[in-house]
């Protein structure tokens, strides 16, 4: 199953999502990540996926992992992926737009769930509410509707 990251910068009761412009998951908002390379720590990917994607910059010691999410799409089983979420406290940069994302910041209560991925509402609550989850979501219609999930604090 591929390994992912997903990166959620937190600062002031806002938190940093992107509209991811191409590819897998695009026209959604989402925390910034991406797939982890071979031979790759895993925290050091999340840190890599920010600044590429976003133009942050995050010292690993910044990054706190809070989420281990399975994901299966039953009817497109190339899509499977384990996601690792982390939370970044504190960074250097700006946040800026690149080719694949455009940031923009968020009231952690105003969060933008109906253009997200639809298990986004059943743990990103938990997580901004300072919880470590994990759990899995198994999609089926190409990752539009969720046929089953388990999601726990950890
Ligand atoms: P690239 O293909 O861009 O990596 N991702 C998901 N995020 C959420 N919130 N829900 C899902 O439900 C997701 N499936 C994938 C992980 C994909 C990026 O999208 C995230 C990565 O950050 C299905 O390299």
């Amino acid at each position: 199953m591929k390994l992912t990251t997903l990166c959620l910068a937190i600062k002031d009761g806002k938190v940093l999502l992107a509209m991811k412009k191409r590819g897998f998951g695009m026209g959604k908002w989402n925390g910034c990540g991406g797939k982890v390379e071979e031979g790759e720590e895993i925290p050091i990917a999340a840190a890599r996926e920010m600044r590429e994607e976003v133009g942050l910059f995050a010292e690993p010691a910044n990054i706190s992992k809070v989420g281990d999410i399975k994901f299966h799409f039953l009817d497109n089983p190339g899509w499977n992926q384990h996601m690792h979420v982390f939370l970044v406290k504190d960074w250097q940069g700006e946040a800026q737009e690149s080719e694949e994302m455009k940031p923009q910041w968020f009231d952690v209560k105003d969060i933008p769930f109906d253009a997200m991925w639809p298990d986004d509402k059943h743990w990103l609550p938990m997580v901004l509410a300072g919880k470590k989850i994990e759990g899995r979501f198994d999609f089926v219609n190409e990752g539009a509707q969720i046929d089953g999930y388990d999601i726990r604090e950890i």
